[in-house]
């Protein structure tokens, strides 16, 4: 396979690198891009150096698959042109996931919808990504009503100017602010944008692209984003209401038999996720699962994953991973 990394440079980019390299997935031709400033630059892929080339190199060395993950503007501005050179363009950013000529894709739930037609191909938020792995398996058996969540992000998601702030903070340094304010010894309510609901489009991704990946718009999502001083991680206090009762000893089955899940959930050994045993891993961890005995068939848990991993580059891979299998591109 002929394969681009489209911002090559940035943190998704090299983490994309190392999991591409990791799942010795069939690279034959590897084309790194990033913005001008990089090109030239040298970067190392299973212990060879490529330099990063140009968006117009990569289109014409026509690959047959392009990861992007540059933001939303590169992608609305070169996503096409690859597609329309015959290339199967899977997306990191925000760019494409509502539109309703592209799929949302997170592959353990709906892979199977991508045909060959599919040239541009969304992949979600990455605090999308790990809550709906983890509801998708119970809406089958439960069928979801209503899904309460909260968000604990953190600053990895925001990217390398966030961690810098961070670092200089704890530091006792100043330097460039990635927020309206300090994040260490600080929790901000605030994740993206404001959008004129008074939701930030963080809480409206969490609200929104749940029910086009699970292909439902009869459960609703209210979600509220907290950025928190963690370096890497996103941790969601989840609270799932469904039509039909369910017994916690299947719930835990379910999940445990989910792909891509673990369960850690023993209250007795102090068990539960957390961002520093989710680090570097691909699987979604879920526990602190419980009845919330407030109101009938109602769940609480906690759903802790790499937000840079599973929630971006590994579900991305996977998804190339999938059109390759699956003769697709
Ligand atoms: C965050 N979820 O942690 C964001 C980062 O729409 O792909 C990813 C933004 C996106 O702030």
């Amino acid at each position: 396979m002929k394969i681009a990394v489209v911002g090559a440079t940035g943190m998704v980019g090299a983490v994309m690198l190392k999991i591409l390299e990791e799942r010795n997935f069939p690279v034959t031709d590897l084309l790194l891009v990033a913005s001008e400033a990089s090109i030239g630059k040298e970067l190392s892929f299973k212990g060879k150096n490529y330099k990063v080339i140009s968006m117009q190199q990569a289109i014409e060395a026509k690959p047959e698959i392009a990861i992007f993950s540059a933001g939303g503007d590169t992608s609305i501005s070169w996503a096409p042109k690859f597609a329309e050179a015959g290339t199967t363009v899977i997306d990191n950013s925000s760019a494409w996931r509502m539109d309703p000529t592209k799929k949302l894709v997170v592959p353990e739930i709906n892979a199977h919808l991508l045909t060959k037609n599919d040239k541009i191909i969304a992949n979600p938020n990455c605090s999308t990504i790990q809550l709906v792995l983890a509801l998708a398996p119970l809406h089958k058996k439960y069928k979801m009503k209503r899904v309460v969540v909260s968000t604990y992000q953190s600053v990895s998601g925001t990217g390398v100017k966030a961690v810098r702030q961070m670092e200089n903070e704890m530091a006792g340094i100043g330097g460039e602010m990635a927020y309206p304010y300090p994040i260490h010894r600080n929790a901000i309510p605030h994740c993206d944008v404001f959008e004129a609901n008074g939701y930030t489009k963080e809480e409206m991704k969490l609200a929104r692209e749940p029910q086009k990946i699970l292909d439902d718009r009869t459960f609703s999502v209210s979600a509220t984003a907290v950025r928190i001083p963690t370096a890497g991680g996103h941790s969601e206090a989840v609270n799932v209401e469904f039509l039909n009762d369910f017994d916690l000893g299947e719930v835990r089955r379910i999940l445990h038999e989910s792909p891509g899940i673990t369960v850690q959930d023993n209250p007795d050994t102090n068990t539960y996720p957390m961002p520093i045993y989710a680090h570097d891993k691909d699987d979604v961890f879920v526990g602190r699962i419980r009845r919330d005995e407030t109101q009938p068939n109602t769940l609480n848990m906690w759903i802790v994953s790499d937000n840079l991993r599973k929630g971006a580059a590994t579900n991305a891979v996977q998804i190339a991973e999938y059109l390759v299998k699956h003769k697709l591109v």
